[in-house]
């Protein structure tokens, strides 16, 4: 009874201070000891006491908001106390006062077992699953609290904590309305309510979800699970579950006889996970989904590939063979990391379904973010806001659901307006085991899924050698997202059957757990067993359903061998429909000018300037901000931020899609964009002027994510990922804070193209500078993007008429550092614009109406109408105190039609009209332009120095930079950065100009001495710094008689 005493401690107080002399009509006995304590008699049963006055009060005040047997009970009492004479209290609840045998006294003990049976009931449905069977091994507890909680009847000494004897085992009770159990019945026997109880929460399915703290969804899922006969299934069931379990066992047998000694990571020991994904998807499919994505490792992805997405078998053998050649350029991936895309017909509900497996790297649960965002993209472009067509389902393992703080990141974003899904299935495959580690090793918390509960997803463990009880739980699973549109975890207890790997010997450190597990019979002979024994099906069905299935894996193994030749784009999970030709090479190799008229400038830029709605008032400050605005509209000028909106705005005319993510972003870190006004006398009101320039115009997104990097970057990855036609930007808060999703742009982005032939157009925003700020908040790194880039720095490059776009082509990542606001506007537009065809008419399908639909030529849900060559990744660093620096401004000249983005911006001025005069080249990138240009200035250098910006420094303009150098034939070349010389950019420049330039003519290093730490903490050494290296960029003796 300790929760009740508990209770009654608690309670005591706050009954306390509730009773009221006029409160205590009904218990007479509290008359004769008005004080409050005396209400809380000391013998058996006062904790019930406490609860029952709790009751009391809310009969008191709404008699139905307690259970009826309270209401009749109260009713009962307040009639008896009205009509006693003398008004004595109840001889109950007097302690030591005598024979105790009344109406009242058995009505009270009816009670107090009344109360003593809704919490049994009630601790089954929260700690039930402590003592469920979920282990199919038997030895290891699915959760590592091995407890028993002391509340469950697991023996019937436990009858005691409740008061109740196995007298009253037969008696019956009467049910709460928070219990299913008793199906059309209102009562059942104590015996059958443990019996139900025991049936429901501790057998193979453990439940979690009484957290929750949603009472209609926990109803729904007692109903789900308490409810009698719910688990009964058809013969017609019966045998399709046992079809896909041979399947999915066959196949793993199939690959271990062909190539023992091949990694695959087979499923064995889990083999129920074919059937239970395809249960999810059959279920939503019948629910109205059409498209499901899905993210996994490595164990099963196979078998996954070959039995749910229904990838040729052929394809899949095929990449066993070592002697395949591949067709397509780039590194490609081992099989078991390749994704794949499917459209096909469903055959339990005859619709049809895409579904696409996302490609991953073998870093683990990185992929869940960017299959979200994926999902994101696709509900979107289809106006799905609810989620009812498209569903993503994430697969884990469970020491990795545990241990990567990917997972959480990804939770939290399961609940934003602009990043949820509405609901994911997740699957964990919890083999008990990650590599060579123990659970207990591996996690501290009870269950691998309990990251999970932090946004309150319901939780059903569940053991794997119960193949009904599986498909049960995921059905429901399925069922819970499409009516809650909330994610759910299904945690399949398993086991694995080999090591880690199929090499692996895993009784190095599992002996003992091994050896049980070499004892286990697999699941499918079980089943099997099991359906042969109750009549579902004959041996000889069985055994023929087995030989169907090794003759189809033999056929499609003989006409692998056909195969010579490996297309990894037969593995892309987002296919581009239109966007290549057949060959998969890009349309055209021409490079667009970017520049647009110059009234859609003045259009744009008096939208940016003003509030379109009437009556909302913004705040002063802001007014201000606008009106400067408009001040440069009139002048024909624009600063960063104003680039910025025309760059997004002109294309929003054109149908393309813009999403900017990141933390802050809807005013921008430095108080810049603000695309987002906020009304400052109505809540929450606010406007995005952005989405008011033309009435037809594409959507535009802008969302302040969530703290997280790695997985708020992975998202926008994924999102970018469902269309061509969308420029989707993510901005870190700082550049240097792009560190914390370095998975994501070393696995995906750097190198997503190489392994998987899939083409992404996102754009990283970095904000950099050393502004004195201090180690952190100053250096994007940009030297990790450069030594990443794959443009060759020692292959002289043949100057082709279409070089410009060959290179951009042929690179990984474009890395820019724009110094001015209108090539920053010319490099977003240039993005998305690479040749471009306008969108076909309205009348072939490509609006953005009430629902957004977006229909390609193709039909295609995401693809509009137009093309272009291809988005590439794009790296930006984005500048701080040149977003107010006053010479840092564009003219509409810059950015009107004719103009485009220049990938470096010559010297213009006087050294560049006497080029043979000038005495020093400087070349630099980025901010360091407007310091070198005041120093050339206040030393009056402007004839002797010339000073060339590298706007585009990967892949690297070999052609531009040539022409420089050779107008400036007798000047000595230097390399300006202001940052420190084992960073920023002059290791990757060095040697591409040594290869355009040769030896000869040496590029010299102008800028900070190497260093450990990117920038100082220490202002004046900041400006100490910066004056000796500006010093030396001019002192035009400063390498004579130096060797290069
Ligand atoms: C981020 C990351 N760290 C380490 C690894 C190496 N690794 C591969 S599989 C594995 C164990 C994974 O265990 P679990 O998540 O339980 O999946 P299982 O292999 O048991 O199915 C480890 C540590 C990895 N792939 N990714
Ligand atoms: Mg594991």
């Amino acid at each position: 009874m300790s929760q009740m005493r508990l209770l009654a401690s608690q309670l005591g107080a706050r009954a306390a201070r509730l009773l009221a002399p006029q409160d205590v009509r009904v218990f007479g006995w509290r008359n004769k000891s008005p004080g409050p304590p005396a209400a809380f008699p000391s013998s058996r049963g006062g904790g019930r006491f406490s609860y029952m006055e709790e009751m009391y009060f809310a009969w008191l005040e709404n008699p139905q908001s307690v259970h009826q047997y309270w209401d009749s009970f109260f009713r009962k009492s307040s009639e008896e106390d009205s009509s006693s004479p003398d008004r004595s209290p109840p001889p109950c609840v007097i302690p030591e006062s005598g024979p105790a045998v009344s109406s009242w006294a058995m009505t009270s003990k009816l009670v107090e077992d009344h109360l003593a049976v809704q919490s049994l009931i009630r601790a089954y449905q929260i700690r039930g699953h402590h003592v469920a069977q979920l282990d199919p091994l038997g030895i290891l507890d699915a959760d590592l609290d091995s407890f028993v909680p002391s509340d469950l009847i697991t023996t019937i000494d436990k009858l005691a904590f409740y008061d109740l004897r196995e007298a009253d085992l037969d008696k019956e009770f009467q049910l709460p309305t928070t219990t299913f159990i008793g199906g059309s019945e209102n009562t059942l026997s104590l015996r059958e309510i443990i019996r139900r109880l025991e049936s429901t929460y501790c057998q193979h399915i453990g439940l979690e979800f009484m957290f929750i703290n949603d009472t209609e969804q926990c109803q729904w899922i007692r109903q789900k699970f308490e409810s009698p006969g719910v688990m009964r299934f058809s013969s017609e069931e019966k045998r399709t579950l046992l079809a896909r379990l041979v399947r999915s066992m066959r196949f793993e047998d199939f690959l271990a006889r062909k190539w023992s000694s091949e990694k695959r990571f087979g499923l064995e020991g889990c083999e129920v996970m074919i059937p239970a994904l395809k249960t999810i998807i059959d279920k939503s499919s019948e629910m109205g989904i059409e498209n499901v994505i899905l993210g996994m490792p490595h164990r099963g992805r196979l078998n996954v590939l070959a039995n749910v997405i229904r990838k040729d078998l052929e394809q899949i053998f095929c990449q066993f063979d070592p002697k395949l050649e591949a067709a397509d350029e780039g590194s490609g991936d081992v099989k078991y990391h390749l994704g794949m895309y499917h459209e096909r017909i469903n055959r339990v509900t005859n619709r049809n379904i895409a579904l696409s497996l996302v490609a991953n790297p073998s870093h683990l649960e990185a992929v869940d973010p960017v299959v979200q965002g994926k999902t994101k993209a696709e509900q979107f472009y289809r106006g799905d806001t609810e989620g009812k067509k498209v569903m993503s389902i994430l697969v884990h393992g469970d020491a990795a659901f545990a241990g990567q703080g990917v997972v959480y990141e990804t939770f939290h974003l399961s609940d934003l307006p602009s990043y949820t899904t509405n609901g994911t299935v997740h699957v964990v495959v919890n083999n008990q085991i990650g590599f060579t580690t123990d659970p207990r090793m591996a996690r501290s918390s009870p269950y691998p899924t309990d990251v999970a509960r932090v946004v309150s997803a319901p939780i059903f463990h569940v053991n794997v050698d119960d193949p009904e009880a599986v498909i049960y739980v995921c059905s429901v699973a399925a069922e819970w997202r499409s009516t809650f549109n909330k994610d759910v975890v299904v945690d399949l207890v398993c086991y694995r059957r080999r090591g880690h790997n199929e090499m692996d010997e895993p009784m190095f450190t599992q002996p003992l757990m091994y050896k049980q597990i070499h004892r286990q019979v697999p699941v499918l002979k079980k089943y099997a067993d099991k359906l042969i024994a109750e009549g579902t099906v004959t041996l000889q069905e069985f055994e023929e359903e087995i030989a169907k299935y090794d003759r189809i894996c033999e056929e499609a193994y003989g006409r692998s061998k056909d195969k010579k030749i490996l297309h990894i784009k037969h593995w892309l999970d987002s296919p581009w429909p239109g966007f290549f030709n057949v060959d998969g090479e890009p349309k055209s190799m021409t490079c667009p000018a970017t520049g647009i008229p110059e009234d859609v400038l003045t259009h744009i830029g008096n939208m940016a300037s003003s509030v379109p709605l009437e009556d909302f008032r913004i705040h002063v400050g802001l007014s201000r901000i606008l009106r400067g605005r408009a001040d440069m509209i009139k002048k024909r000028t624009v600063d960063w931020a104003l680039a910025e909106y025309m760059a997004f705005g002109s294309l929003l005319k054109e149908g393309i899609h813009v999403r900017l993510s990141g933390q802050d972003v809807e005013r921008g870190t430095f108080s810049h964009r603000h695309h987002v006004l906020h009304d400052q006398e109505v809540d929450r009101r606010t406007c995005i002027p952005m989405n008011h320039l033309w009435p037809d115009q594409a959507p535009y997104t802008v969302c302040n994510s969530s703290l997280s990097e790695y997985g708020v970057l992975g998202f926008e990855l994924g999102y970018a990922m469902a269309s061509p036609n969308a420029l989707v930007l993510w901005e870190a808060q700082f550049g240097d804070f792009h560190n914390t999703a370095q998975c994501i742009i070393d696995q995906f982005i750097s190198t997503g193209q190489a392994k998987w032939v899939r083409h992404n157009g996102i754009v990283l925003l970095l904000p950099h500078g050393m502004e004195g700020m201090g180690p952190e908040h100053s250096s994007a790194r940009p030297e990790r993007f450069l030594q990443m880039s794959n443009d060759d720095s020692d292959a002289y490059p043949a100057f082709t008429q279409d070089f410009e776009v060959s290179q951009l082509y042929d690179c990984n990542w474009i890395v820019v550092n724009c110094s001015t606001p209108a090539n920053y506007f010319h490099v977003l537009r240039r993005q998305i614009l690479l040749p471009f065809r306008k969108p076909v008419s309205a009348g072939l399908g490509c609006f953005w109406g009430a629902g957004q639909e977006v229909r390609g030529l193709g039909g295609r849900p995401g693809v509009c109408g137009s093309w272009a060559l291809s988005p590439f990744q794009l790296i930006i660093f984005t500048p701080k105190s040149l977003l107010r620096h006053p010479e840092a401004k564009s003219s509409f000249d810059q950015m009107v039609t004719g103009t485009s983005f220049q990938r470096v911006i010559p010297e213009g001025g006087a050294a560049a009209r006497a080029p043979d005069q000038v005495q020093r080249l400087i070349f630099c990138t980025g901010k360091v332009y407007y310091d070198l240009l005041k120093e050339r200035s206040s030393r009056g250098l402007e004839e002797q120095v010339a000073i060339t910006r590298l706007e585009q420094i990967a892949p690297f303009p070999f052609d531009l930079i040539k022409e420089e150098a050779e107008k400036y034939a007798g000047a000595e070349l230097i390399w300006c950065q202001e940052e420190h010389k084992n960073m920023g950019y002059y290791d990757y420049i060095s040697p591409r100009f040594t290869t355009l330039l040769g030896r000869a003519r040496p590029i010299w290093y102008v800028g900070r001495d190497p260093a450990a730490a990117p920038a100082t903490g220490n202002r004046n050494t900041h400006l100490v710094t910066l004056e000796k290296f500006l010093d030396t960029a001019f002192n035009l003796k400063a390498f004579e008689g130096k060797t290069f």
